[in-house]
């Protein structure tokens, strides 16, 4: 293979292993349940049930709270599916990411 031919496989490479991580942060909100919130904290980020409560009783008291830090494409397929799930259950639980 030539220099140049190494060089772009090389910057594809790069490209597919971009390390930048997104953190998914939930926002606090008066009306979503938090049964809710910790359904969503076990089935969306793998959490274990105490792991859910703690994070869940962070956000209600600050107002924010990090559910997970992925690579960008799973930290928004995350947080667009809190948000979903979310509305079809009749909540306005929003979440959003920030890179980490
Ligand atoms: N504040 C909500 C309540 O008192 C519970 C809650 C916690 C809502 C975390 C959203 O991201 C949230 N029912």
């Amino acid at each position: 293979m030539t220099e140049t031919g190494d060089a772009i496989k090389e910057r594809i490479r790069t490209e597919k292993r971009d390390p930048t991580l997104y953190k998914v942060v939930l926002l606090n909100d008066d009306y979503t349940t938090m049964e809710f919130v910790i359904h969503v904290l076990e089935e969306v980020f793998q959490k274990s049930p105490a792991e859910a409560y703690q994070i869940m009783m962070h956000v209600h008291v600050n107002g924010r709270g990090i559910a997970g830090v992925y690579p960008w494409e799973v930290a928004e397929t995350k947080a667009e599916t809190v948000i979903t799930m979310a509305r079809d259950a009749g909540f306005p639980l929003k979440a959003v990411t920030e890179e980490a």
